[in-house]
């Protein structure tokens, strides 16, 4: 990639300047902040990264955002904690240990070193004495005390669940492991296992979860959403419904008990108790069972795939009509997890229902009539599609006449009455897994002992460390398969026992590293409770959509965990969210169809698109998310090594808002850079007055500039404080032209032309730092810019309204001049006989008087 130059005589040395500003931060210490009760504090955090190894422009972006409200916060003299550490265990160590034979442990801290470097290069305002990796037992030690803490507070349980498991591998699959029904690396058929796993309870907290939601005002109304739909309440009734010749009855969970009477069939899950003690002497049913265990478990599967089911031949009791019987099926779309694992069918309102109904001719009864009345409810069902809307009780016996909402209340009324059910409240919200049969992971403290179950190490012997002699040639966990390390005394009689060897779930690292970074020097414990007190929550957390539910919510309800358990005394963890957009590119194929990077293609000779290596044409298809996959990637390391961070940064901020998505262009970038060597040069050029002298008169251009300056200070502050760096952006650039038309030569333009030079060092600041403090030095400025305070508009140059005001010489209009309103008289005499067709019109002659009509007319007597 070229560099633009563009220019003759001297140029901006960018990469010898941004290292040298960041040395004299680093000197200088200038990022490193403790509590200061004094001063107001703000803690801005940018989602940590997994160290893959190098950043990509998503971590640009992020880490440009986060960096430019950290350094604007402390311009306005906020004392700012803005840490940076790593997310680093997970699966990509443990892949790039098998296919490279290299210890995770190695290749993860070798990642995180190149890409410290990498993110030093972009000048990032962090306070590096913080840094933390979560795979390092200083880190972990305090995660596994936190779980026995949850143990004792009963915020832990054990439980049999369903994993993937590959019996080629024979190992656990993570979902993402799993591609099309299949082990991602064997190609094995993946089956369904009940394993023993740990839980979080979640649940316990769902509707506080819920309810909290309406106190982060500072979070995007979309992820609030996407939370809300996550937790999922639903209120409804739990039901019993007594089967024929069986004393045990079928609890089902309805949010619409008022359908009862439109009821066709009853249906429980595959792996419903009845489902499994039915199947034992029933082969048919049995192979249903394991049919529907094949099929994926997540919703999605399940919402996709075909409605099947099993006749049981079991008969259910209608709960209002002893008279009344309902065939009892096992059915695929049924899941044990939700509700009671048993529901009612109502074909006619409920489109899984009807389709199911339809397939085993089940029939159907409208038991809701549309208000309107312009809807054909029984044309709609012979079409295939249910009614699922509002309206009123038909065909309901008792429940005739009323509407949904009141007859749903007085279906559970009569429930309740008849001691069959009540009214409940259910949340699609499961508890937390945090199980994972994998090596590079915190190891869970337990201990199994065949006389005493569960054992949790004891506090004095954390942390249990993860070995780091394991090979990995076989398949299965390598944990599992340490000769020694699983071995242990039971720490409560002493006999042989085993460790655990499932490591957690990798969320849970980053469930609370945000309250490690207030005290990250703490070995004794997890966080200085005072430090934490003092810095959380954070005040504005940046990342991307993507952790928008799982991330977000793991941590909102660890932070609950963990103020129930006294380590803290906030309950919310973030108080701002931005979720930042992606960063897209248009994307490349060879005439053969595969994918090109960007620097694999040229211009051709007629006008189009070849591939550089071989001339052979190729072709630009749309511009989309970067990704690997497609190459349609840029590195930031070539963009930062070429252009320099500043550019890089300005790019980022330049073009969308940061919640939206940004076009990468060359265009856009070359844009960036020319600015950025635009702003040195107008710095660098001679002539202007040394900083605090007096100002001159100023003429009418130099004022209208002067005026500019300060509305752009006015409104640059405003468009940061609302995350609007894009507007900031633009303004800062008309400010610029504005400057350049300046005319250094005259008094009044030079003095405005600094006062403005300056500006711009300071509004550019938060955003290219290194160019900002090199302007700062070179006009002189005390200090370090980054320790600066945030610029002052002049709050008379703000006045909105300017007034047109004519200005005449013995009763001739000469001249027409724009002043603030309600000007200074003194001001408005000295710009009138500044201009320069009034002096002609004086011809040297000296003013007898001067009238001025305050905002209409300056009247010059010769
Ligand atoms: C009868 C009925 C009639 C229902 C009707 C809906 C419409 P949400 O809103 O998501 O909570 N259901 C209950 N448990 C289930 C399970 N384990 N697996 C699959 N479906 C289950 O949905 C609640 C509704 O989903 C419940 O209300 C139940 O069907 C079904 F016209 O009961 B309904
Ligand atoms: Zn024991």
């Amino acid at each position: 990639m070229s560099r633009p130059d563009g220019t003759t005589g001297e140029r901006y040395n960018v990469k010898e300047t941004e290292a040298k500003w960041q040395r004299v931060w680093d000197e200088r210490r200038c990022f490193e902040v403790s509590e200061d009760p004094a001063r107001p504090k703000y803690y801005v955090l940018e989602m940590f990264p997994y160290p893959s190894g190098r950043i990509h422009m998503g971590h640009v972006r992020n880490y440009t955002l986060g960096d430019v409200v950290a350094r604007y916060k402390r311009a306005r003299g906020f004392n700012v904690l803005h840490p940076m550490g790593w997310d680093a265990f997970g699966l990509p160590a443990e892949n790039a240990a098998i296919a490279n034979n290299v210890h995770p442990a190695k290749w993860t801290r070798e990642n995180i070193a190149a890409m410290r470097e990498q993110l030093k290069s972009m000048g990032l305002s962090y306070d590096w004495r913080r840094e933390v990796a979560t795979c390092e037992p200083e880190y972990y030690r305090h995660e596994q005390r936190m779980f026995l803490d949850f143990l004792e507070a009963g915020l832990v349980y054990r439980k049999e669940s369903w994993v993937n498991w590959d019996p080629v591998e024979n190992t656990v699959l993570a979902n993402e492991q799993v591609i099309d029904g299949r082990g991602w690396r064997s190609g094995a058929l993946v089956e369904k296992r009940l394993l023993s796993q740990w839980f979080l309870k979640i649940t316990d907290y769902a509707q506080d979860l819920l309810d909290s939601l309406a106190t982060l005002e500072r979070w995007p109304e979309r992820v609030r959403l996407m939370q809300e739909n996550w937790i999922g309440r639903s209120e409804g009734a739990r039901l019993l419904f007594e089967l024929e010749g069986r004393p045990d009855g079928l609890e089902v969970f309805t949010t619409r008990p008022d359908t009862l009477f439109g009821a066709k069939f009853v249906a429980i899950a595959a792996n419903h108790p009845l489902a499994t003690e039915l199947a034992a002497d029933n082969p048919a049913l049995a192979g249903f069972v394991a049919e529907c265990n094949r099929m994926g478990t997540s919703e999605a599967a399940i919402e996709t795939a075909e409605k099947k089911g099993f006749d049981t031949g079991i008969r259910a009791v209608h709960p209002f009509d002893p008279s009344w019987t309902l065939p009892v099926y096992v059915a695929n779309f049924v899941l044990m997890d939700y509700g009671s694992g048993a529901i009612f069918g109502c074909p006619a309102h409920d489109q899984r229902d009807l389709d199911f109904a339809n397939k085993y001719g089940l029939g159907w009864t409208q038991v809701v009539e549309p208000v309107s009345g312009k809807e054909d409810v029984a044309a709609a069902i012979a079409r295939g599609e249910a009614y699922a809307g509002d309206g009123v009780a038909v065909n309901s016996r008792f429940l005739d006449g009323l509407g949904v909402e009141e007859a749903k209340a007085e279906a559970i009324r009569r429930i309740e009455e008849m001691k069959r059910g009540s009214r409940t409240i259910n949340y699609r919200l499961r508890d937390w897994g945090v199980s994972r049969q994998r090596y590079w992971g915190c190891p869970i403290p337990v201990i199994h002992c065949e006389s005493c179950g569960v054992v949790p190490v004891p506090a004095a012997e954390l942390p249990v460390v993860l070995p780091e002699d394991v090979g990995f040639d076989k398949p299965g966990n390598p944990l599992d398969h340490h000769p020694t390390w699983k071995h242990v005394a039971c720490p409560r009689c002493g006999k042989p026992a085993r460790r655990e060897t499932d490591t957690f779930d990798t969320f849970f690292e980053s469930s609370w590293y945000f309250a490690r970074f207030t005290s990250p020097d703490r070995a004794d414990v997890a966080f200085d409770r005072a430090a934490a007190d003092y810095w959380m929550p954070v005040d504005q957390y940046i990342g991307g959509i993507e952790h928008a539910v799982l991330h977000l919510l793991y941590s909102r309800f660890f932070t609950r965990a963990l103020k129930d358990c006294g380590y803290l005394g906030v309950k919310e963890p973030f108080a701002g969210l931005l979720t930042q957009g992606m960063i897209c590119h248009e994307t490349y194929k060879s005439e053969d169809g595969q994918w090109l990077y960007p620097t694999e293609v040229a211009a051709g000779p007629d006008g189009g698109l070849v591939h550089a290596g071989t001339g052979r044409p190729a072709s630009a298809g749309r511009s989309e998310k970067m990704s690997k996959s497609k190459k349609n990637v840029v590195d930031p390391a070539g963009i930062i090594d070429g252009y320099g961070a500043d550019t890089a940064r300005l790019f980022m901020l330049s073009d969308s808002p940061p919640e939206r998505d940004l076009d990468w262009t060359e265009s856009g970038i070359d844009g960036a850079w020319r600015y950025v060597n635009r702003l040195w040069r107008m710095t660098a050029a001679a002539g202007l007055p040394a900083r605090g002298a007096a100002m001159p008169d100023l003429g009418a251009e130099a004022f209208k500039v002067r005026r500019l300056v300060h509305r752009t200070i006015a409104q640059v502050g405003d468009d940061l404080e609302r995350f609007h760096f894009n507007k900031a952006v633009a303004r800062i650039r008309e400010m610029t032209n504005g400057l350049a038309e300046l005319d250094a030569a005259q008094a009044d333009h030079a003095w405005v032309l600094r006062e403005g030079l300056e500006a711009a060092a300071r509004l550019i600041g938060p955003m290219m730092p290194h160019l900002a403090e090199e302007m700062w030095a070179m006009l002189g400025g005390d200090g370090l810019l980054a320790d600066a305070a945030w610029p002052a508009a002049e709050p008379a140059l703000l006045v909105d309204d300017s007034v047109t005001v004519a200005v005449q010489v013995n009763g001739k209009l000469r001249a027409t001049i724009e002043l603030p309103k309600d000007a200074d008289s003194a001001v408005a005499e000295r710009t009138a006989l500044a201009q320069p067709q009034v002096i002609s019109a004086m011809s040297g002659k000296p003013a007898r008087k001067v009238v001025v009509v305050p905002n209409r007319i300056v009247n010059v007597v010769v």
